[in-house]
C-alpha cells in the first residue's frame, strides 16, 4: 500500500465530507477489487484516528467586548468603518435578533461558556461561572477539549477586568480547565503616549489627561497596533494559526478583544476617519426618558455623566475608532486563516458579550436591557453553508450546542441553550418564540414585543412600529392583555430555566 493511495483517499474523503465533491474519483470505472482495497484503506485510516481528527472542522471564536451591533456597517451603521467584519457577514449567516443573557461582561460570558442562564447558575458576579456550576460540568471549550480538540484562549474569554487585568497581563476570572493553551495580552491602556482626554464627568474639559477607569477616557495613541493588548492578541492568533496548520488535532481557538470596552484607546490612525463634525448622535426626543421607570434603567445618562454635545460626539468618535481598530485585527486574523489554508475547514464565529448605548435615550454604556444593550452582533460562517441573513430569535447561550452539532460532537444534556444550526441551512427556521436577557431587570423579546420587567414597573415596546423604543406602552390600558400574555410567557420561561441539574431552583 503506497503512501500516495493514503493521501489521495484521505483528501477525497475530506473533500466529500466538506461538500466540495460528491462523488468518488473515477466512480463509474470502479472494479470490485479496487473498491474493497479503498474500503480497507479508509478503515485503516479511521482506526488509526488520524482521519477522523483531521476531518473535524476547526472553530475560530472571536468575541469583542462591549460592541453594539449598531456600530457595525453590516448592521446598518453608515459612519463607522468595519469592512472586514462586514465581509465576514456576507460570507456567513448574520443574525439580526441575537441576544446576550446578561448585559454586562462576567455573567454574559459565564452563561455562554457554561451553557446556563444567569438565573439558573447564579453566576452573576465577577466570576468565570466555574464555582457556581461545579467541577463536574464542562464549559463549551472544555467540551471540545475532551472530544479531541486542541483548545486555546487568547485574552478575554471568561471575565477579565478592563483595564486592570489588561495592564497587569493577568488571567482575570479564567477557567483553566477549559484550555490546553492560554495567552494574556498585556497592554498599556491609558498609559500609552498620545492625545489623552476624559470625556465624561469633566464639565468644560478642565481636567487634563484621563481619569478613573470606567469613565470615557480616550487616548489617540502614538505607535502601531502591536503596542496595544488587542494588537498583540491578533498577532498571537496569527502565530497560532500558523502553528495549527500542521497539527493533527482540530482546534478550538477563542480570541477575545477588549475594545471597544473603555478606556477608548487605539492607535491614532483609526481616529482619522472620524472628525468630530461628522459625528451624528441619536435623535434627542424631548421627554424620552420620562416613561423609563426611575431606579430601573441605566444610571449612565448624559446628565449624570455631565457631557456636553462635543463630549458626546467625542465619545462616539473614540468608540468608532476602537471598533475600526478591532475590525482591522479581525481582518488580520481572517487573512491568516486563509493564508494557512484553513478557511475551508474552520467555522468562524464573531460576536460580542453584550451591546452598548451610544446616546440612545441619552443613555450610555451597558447594564440597561434596552435593545441596543441587549442585542449582540452575531455572525456564524460555517463551511458549506450559503451566506444568509437570519431574523429568527437566537441567544448567545445557543452557541455551545450549535457549534457542537456543527462539529459532530454530542450536545451535553445539561446545557440550556438550543441548537440553532438549522438556521444556517434555512434562515427561516425558528427555534425560539422569545429571547431572554437580564441586567437591570429582565428582558423578554419576541419578534413583535420587548417587555422589560422590573417587578411592579416595566416597559413595553411594539418593536414593529417603534423599533427605537421611544413610546413605553406598559401603563396603557389597551395593551393590558398583551402585557398579561408576555408576563405569563416570562413566568413559563423562568420556570423552564429553573428545571436544571444545579439544584439552585429559587429564581
Ligand atoms: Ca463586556
Ligand atoms: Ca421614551
Amino acid at each position: 500500500m503506497s503512501a500516495n493511495v493514503f493521501t489521495k483517499e484521505k483528501s477525497s474523503y475530506i473533500m466529500n465530507r466538506i461538500g466540495i465533491m460528491n462523488t468518488w474519483p473515477g466512480g463509474k470505472s470502479w472494479e470490485p477489487r479496487r473498491m474493497i482495497f479503498r474500503s480497507l484503506a479508509i478503515l485503516v485510516l479511521l482506526s488509526a484516528g488520524s482521519l477522523s481528527a483531521k476531518d473535524k472542522l476547526n472553530v475560530l471564536f472571536i468575541i469583542s467586548d462591549d460592541l453594539t451591533a449598531t456600530a457595525l456597517g453590516c448592521y446598518g451603521n453608515k459612519l463607522c468603518q468595519t469592512p472586514h467584519i462586514d465581509r465576514l457577514a456576507t460570507e456567513g449567516t448574520r443574525f439580526t435578533r441575537a441576544y446576550c443573557q446578561a448585559t454586562f461582561c462576567a455573567p454574559s460570558r459565564a452563561s455562554l461558556m457554561f451553557g446556563y442562564y444567569p438565573y439558573a447558575s447564579k453566576a452573576t458576579g465577577y466570576t468565570s461561572g466555574r464555582k457556581e456550576v461545579g467541577a463536574d460540568k464542562d464549559s463549551w471549550a472544555q467540551h471540545f477539549k475532551k472530544n479531541g480538540y486542541h483548545s486555546a484562549r487568547i485574552s478575554k474569554i471568561f471575565h477579565m477586568g478592563v483595564p486592570p487585568d489588561v495592564t497587569k497581563g493577568s488571567d482575570g476570572a479564567d477557567d483553566p480547565e477549559s484550555w490546553d493553551e492560554v495567552y494574556n495580552s498585556k497592554g498599556p491602556e491609558t498609559k500609552v503616549p498620545g492625545l489623552a482626554q476624559q470625556l465624561s464627568n469633566n464639565p468644560g474639559g478642565l481636567k487634563k489627561g484621563t481619569g478613573s477607569s470606567q469613565s470615557f477616557n480616550v487616548v489617540e495613541a502614538e505607535g502601531d497596533d502591536l503596542v496595544h493588548s488587542d494588537g498583540k492578541t491578533a498577532q498571537k492568533a496569527v502565530d497560532l494559526l500558523d502553528k495549527y496548520k500542521d497539527m493533527e488535532k482540530p482546534f478550538f481557538l477563542a480570541v477575545g478583544f477588549v475594545r471597544p470596552h473603555v478606556p477608548l484607546v487605539a492607535p491614532k490612525k483609526y481616529f482619522a476617519p472620524y472628525p468630530l463634525g461628522k459625528m451624528v448622535l441619536p435623535p434627542k426626543i424631548s421627554g424620552d426618558q420620562d416613561d423609563i421607570p426611575k431606579n430601573s434603567a441605566n444610571k449612565r445618562t448624559t446628565a449624570n455623566y455631565k457631557m456636553d454635545l462635543n463630549q458626546q460626539k467625542g465619545t462616539l468618535r473614540a468608540y468608532y475608532a476602537s471598533v475600526s481598530f478591532v475590525d482591522a485585527l479581525v481582518g488580520k486574523i481572517l487573512t491568516a486563516l486563509e493564508a494557512t489554508g484553513q478557511r475551508d475547514n474552520t467555522i468562524v464565529i464573531f460576536t460580542s458579550d453584550h451591546g452598548y448605548h451610544l446616546g440612545e435615550h441619552d443613555l450610555w454604556q451597558k447594564v440597561s436591557i434596552h435593545e441596543e444593550s441587549a442585542k449582540v452582533p452575531l455572525i456564524i460562517c460555517a463551511p458549506g453553508k450559503k451566506p444568509a441573513v437570519c431574523h429568527s430569535l437566537s441567544e448567545l447561550i445557543d452557541l455551545y450546542p450549535t457549534v457542537s452539532k456543527l462539529c459532530g460532537l454530542k450536545i451535553p444534556g445539561n446545557i440550556q441553550g438550543k441548537d440553532i444550526s438549522g438556521m444556517l441551512d434555512d434562515p427561516a427556521v425558528k427555534v425560539r418564540d422569545a429571547a431572554l436577557s437580564s441586567g437591570k431587570g429582565r428582558l423578554l423579546r419576541t419578534e413583535k414585543w420587548a417587555f422589560l420587567d422590573y417587578g411592579k414597573k416595566g416597559e413595553l415596546y411594539d418593536m414593529e412600529n417603534d423599533p427605537k423604543q421611544y413610546d413605553n406602552l406598559f401603563d396603557q390600558s389597551e395593551y393590558a392583555d398583551t402585557l398579561a400574555g408576555l408576563k405569563e410567557m416570562l413566568k413559563e420561561k423562568l420556570g423552564e430555566i429553573g428545571k436544571n441539574d444545579l439544584n439552585l431552583n429559587n429564581l
